[in-house]
């Protein structure tokens, strides 16, 4: 089922300008760090300066007996209240403060509680601990070797820094046509480790009540209902008696989906002291110590036969999981959802093996618009078709168009088990080329590297491309649950007697627009204008239950939430309408109308001029009517969605740069995005949702890394060392979309917040190696790699 942008007309629907936006440009946001509470204190983190390290003893003493310190915390305090370790999103266990080995960098030791923030880092100098450096574990490849240091020699019997194994596809099918294939290409590849690294770091303000034993958490919390559930299992208070709320977020990217130290011990300190205790960690703290994304070594193998029709893909995965293993996957996959690395393609078979390891480096989350890792899928397939063009002489633009998957392929069932909702991936592809202009500048190519060839003269045009499938919406319960909660979303919609609205919400906002475009899903079922409807989000004492918003799930699963319920209301309005127009309500026709603060109105069939509006029932539905038995008056709803399956939104993307190749420089000239996330609530928002996706991948692709030393030192700690791609990396980026709808979301809708992330940092890999003729070389292509590579010499850039 394909449509045109036509499909995302009706009222709500539309580039309206963000109702957020007025807070956040006057600087009236409201995060917490703006948060002061009567009485407040301050906590500050110690943290380890060695990435493996025995501790022999911990003095706080002399911190105590600061002035201002009101509390020193260390891990047998936590250790006596049962609090020293935490669960994990992925079944292990992770220190809140080390009690018997640290094992990263920056890992939490000790936690001061003090009367200003200055006086909290002071004391953290007064701290005495006396470690006993152990070898670390800094190089994932050799994280497995027979006398590498254990690190989680916590865990009973563990002899290795094994964390899983995990398979998925068939290997006898892949085995066999392996086995009769033409051609085969092999490569390893390295996504490396990036960080997330939101603007607003990480921070909470606890404030736990000694009378009524009740426990308020302002935390930078993409998950609050998952973070209250976690605070009741690791601090022992009833559930009831914990409120989190969530203010404004100044950009989460997966980051605040986890449960850091930090947060619990300010909840710690709070308990101890009686007053409220805010914890905000520094820009370094951040980058060194909160969840961290991929870090995937990769090696790949693409069979195809003589015409270049790819057959079937193998792969086996080295996962770095860092110290802990944290990343927050559903549990039935442990390397998240990784499995769709067939991509966009018609493949008969695929295997794949992930091993994960630890290593003595921070652990993961969610992170950084990972899709729970179909970014490194997508990598890993859309460099393995370059490699194969590469190799087999094929133009890459050809060779994907032969092997795409076709619209009546759908809803398609891959190779490793996923059904694929919808698509038409040849219609974006060709749509992203015609738009690039691909013959022209592939003339134009060839042209600079004939005058290259000629003079030694620069500049090297390259065009790279990807089309990729991401898979959001997380999900279905009897595949899918965090920690044994289903990932399932509430929405309560309530309509005023005056015909205005409160939409209550248990996904959480941290830039994408929420208060917008949640709106506009209700203004497109009920009539209502945008402005008449107000949303709430991030307090689990005003919103329902539900898991919160990463994996770009809140259009797929809250957004479905929100129109279900308004349809819940739309119902009951039939019902009170058709009292007042004395008919039945099957006569009843629904008109949505312009969007006036009427809202839409029911007429009844066949009788002009006899209509109601949305306004005039929600007054009667409060009012003095007589109402018949099973109409309760009042306009309200709840629901909770449970996804019956991911969507599948896709995209074809077109990169072109001109690499200097006296300097390895590159620059991205051109970038054309043609992104299809099925129904467009707010284009606008979805445009500016790629626009940050595509700097993300034009980040990774040339320039963001979290590197290490061989002493596990993080090198990286801070943005002169962890570069970020601002407005001078990047180029105008020409979007295009198609619409293809998700035919089960009730909206048609799919997610769109990680797909340019997700697409984009293959597109621009490929480019750049296109434009330098080199097989492979793994990110980031910063100059030096770039021109080392020139030189047939590519380096390893994840290791210093
Ligand atoms: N949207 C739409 N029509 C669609 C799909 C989405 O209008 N068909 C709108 C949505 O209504 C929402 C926005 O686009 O306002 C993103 O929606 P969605 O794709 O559902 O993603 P989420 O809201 O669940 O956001 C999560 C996603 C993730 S996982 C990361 S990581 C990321 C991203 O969003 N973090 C961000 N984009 C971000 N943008 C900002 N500004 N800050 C972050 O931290
Ligand atoms: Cu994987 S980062 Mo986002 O899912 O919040």
């Amino acid at each position: 089922m394909t449509g045109t942008l036509d499909a995302c007309a009706g009222p709500g629907f539309g580039p309206v300008p963000r109702k957020e936006d007025g807070r956040f440009v006057r600087g009236r946001g409201r995060f917490v760090d703006d948060i002061a509470l009567p009485g407040m204190l301050h906590g500050a983190v110690l943290r380890s300066p060695y990435a493996h390290a025995r501790i022999r003893s911990v003095d706080v003493t002399a911190a105590e007996s600061h002035p201002k310190v009101r509390a020193v915390i260390t891990g047998e305090t936590l250790a006596a209240r049962g609090m020293a370790w935490m669960p994990t999103f992925s079944h292990d266990v992770a220190a809140v403060l080390a009690t018997d080995k640290v094992r990263y960098q920056g890992q939490e030791v000790a936690f001061v509680v003090a009367e200003d923030r200055y006086a909290a880092r002071d004391a953290l100098a007064l701290i005495d601990v006396d470690y006993e450096p152990l070898p670390p574990v800094v190089d994932a490849r050799l994280a497995l070797a027979l006398d590498a240091p254990v690190i989680r020699d916590d865990l009973a019997d563990r002899t290795d820094n094994h964390v899983f194994d995990w398979e998925t596809g068939d290997p006898d099918a892949t085995a066999a046509l392996f086995a009769r294939a033409a051609h085969v290409s092999e490569c390893d590849l390295v996504y490396p480790r990036v960080h997330p690294a939101p603007l607003e770091t990480c921070g909470t303000v606890a404030d736990f009540d000694r009378i009524s034993g009740k426990l308020t958490v302002h935390a930078t919390a993409q998950a609050p209902h998952a973070h209250r559930m976690l605070y009741a299992r690791i601090a022992g208070i009833p559930e009831h008696h914990i409120r989190i709320i969530a203010p404004d977020i100044g950009g989460g990217f997966g980051n605040k989906v986890g449960m850091y130290p930090g947060y619990l011990c300010a909840v710690v300190g709070s308990i101890m002291t009686g007053a409220p205790v805010k914890w905000v960690e520094d820009r370094s703290e951040n980058l060194m110590s909160t969840s961290f994304a991929r870090d995937f070594h990769m090696h790949g193998e693409i069979a195809a036969d003589a015409d270049g029709h790819i057959l079937a893909l193998r792969v086996s995965v080295l996962a770095d999981h860092g110290a802990f293993n944290a990343t927050a996957q559903p549990s039935k996959f442990p390397a998240g959802f990784f499995g769709v690395f067939t991509g966009s393609y018609d493949i008969a078979a695929a295997h794949c093996r992930v091993t994960g390891v630890y290593t003595n480096k921070a652990p993961g989350g969610v992170a950084y618009a990972c899709s729970f890792r179909v970014t490194e899928a997508v990598y890993l397939v859309e460099r393995l078709v370059d490699v194969l063009a590469h190799d087999t002489g094929r133009d890459p633009a050809e060779l994907r168009m032969a092997n795409l998957l076709t619209p009546d392929r759908f809803p398609f069932r891959s190779a490793t088990g996923w059904e694929y909702d919808s698509g038409d991936y040849p219609r974006a592809l060709r749509t992203a080329l015609d738009t690039a202009g691909y013959a022209g500048i592939r003339a134009e190519q060839a042209a600079r590297r004939a005058s290259f060839e000629k003079t030694g003269k620069g500049p090297l045009t390259g065009i790279g491309m990807s089309v990729f499938t991401e898979a959001v919406g997380a999900g279905p319960r009897r595949l899918m649950d965090i920690m044994g909660l289903g990932m399932a979303d509430g929405a309560e919609l309530r309509v005023h007697p005056t015909g205005t609205a409160v939409l209550r919400l248990s996904c959480m906002s941290q830039g994408q627009g929420h208060e917008t475009t949640f709106a506009q899903i209700v203004s497109h079922e009920l009539g209502l204008p945008v402005d008449a409807v107000d949303v709430v989000q991030g307090d689990t004492d005003n919103t329902p239950f539900g898991l919160g918003t990463y994996g770009s799930r809140s259009t797929p699963v809250s957004g479905a939430a929100a129109s279900v319920a308004a349809r819940k209301v739309r119902e009951q309005a039939r019902q009170v309408a058709a009292v007042l127009l004395e008919v039945a309500a099957d006569d009843l026709r629904w008109d949505a109308g312009p969007g006036s603060a009427e809202g839409g109105s029911f007429s009844v069939a066949g009788v002009p001029g006899v209509s109601v509006s949305l306004r005039e029932i929600a007054m009667a539905a409060h009012g003095g009517l007589d109402l018949p038995e099973g109409v309760e008056g009042q306009l309200a709803a709840t629901t909770v969605y449970n996804p019956p399956n991911l969507t599948f939104p896709f995209g074809a993307y077109v990169c072109v740069v001109d690499v200097d190749p006296g300097t390895g420089e590159v620059d991205v000239r051109r970038f054309v995005a043609v992104d299809d996330c099925g129904v467009r609530i707010n284009p606008m928002i979805v445009e500016g949702q790629i626009h940050g996706g595509l700097a993300d991948g034009v980040g990774m692709a040339l320039m963001e890394l979290v590197a290490f030393d061989d002493d596990g030192n993080h090198l990286s700690a801070s943005f002169m060392d962890y570069l970020l791609p601002t407005a001078m990396e990047c180029p105008p980026w020409e979007l295009a979309a198609t619409v293809t709808p998700s035919p089960h979301h009730p909206l048609g809708a799919k997610g769109v917040g990680e797909s340019a992330t997700v697409g984009s940092p293959p597109a621009v890999v490929n480019a750049v190696l296109d434009a330098i003729g080199v097989r492979h070389a793994d990110m980031p292509l910063t100059p030096a790699h770039v021109w080392r590579a020139l030189q047939g010499r590519p380096i390893r850039p994840d290791i210093a």
